[in-house]
């Protein structure tokens, strides 16, 4: 990837050198290349945003959440996270996590987020129930928003 990236840069700056010498199917064989190295990276990118749950978490860890709370309306949030090791980590990959839970990147958890809660874990996991999106918001929303800021996570998971 790295090395791609590289061939680019040299190839923007290599016409940026030669204007007039690079005929025109030249320059839109490059644009492509790059918009196609662009497309590349940021699809690199967003598998990276997926795959920085299991950097933080062990996969034996998140698995023994998961079991914990296989049953309907059997899901504790606190508990959940003690059994998955968040607890004992650090507010910076708390964070990380709430940023993997806010699906949509807009700063907050939201309902249809946490629905999907377990998922973002486990793909195979089930959706949490109304009942328990409703008990996970009380226990998290301090400022009665109806979404979890990433400090109201923080104070959630840390406390
Ligand atoms: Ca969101
Ligand atoms: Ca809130």
């Amino acid at each position: 990837m790295y090395l791609l990236s590289h061939l680019c840069d040299t190839s923007i700056t290599w016409t940026l050198f030669f204007p007039f010498s690079t005929s025109l199917s030249l320059l839109e064989g490059l644009y492509c290349t790059c918009l196609k190295v662009l497309i590349i990276h940021h699809g690199c990118s967003s598998y990276r945003n997926k795959m920085s749950l299991s950097s933080v978490l062990s996969a034996e860890a998140i698995d023994g959440a998961i079991k914990g709370c296989q049953a309907a309306d059997s899901f504790c949030p606190k508990q959940f996270f003690q059994l998955c090791g968040l607890t004992k980590k650090s507010p910076q990959d708390v964070k990380k996590v709430f940023e993997i839970l806010d699906n949509d990147g807009n700063g907050y958890i939201e309902r249809d987020e946490l629905k999907g809660f377990l998922q973002r874990f486990c793909p195979g996991a089930r959706a949490l129930t109304d009942k328990e999106i409703t008990a996970f918001l009380n226990a998290a929303d301090d400022d009665s928003d109806g979404r979890i800021g990433v400090d109201e996570f923080q104070a959630l998971v840390l406390s």
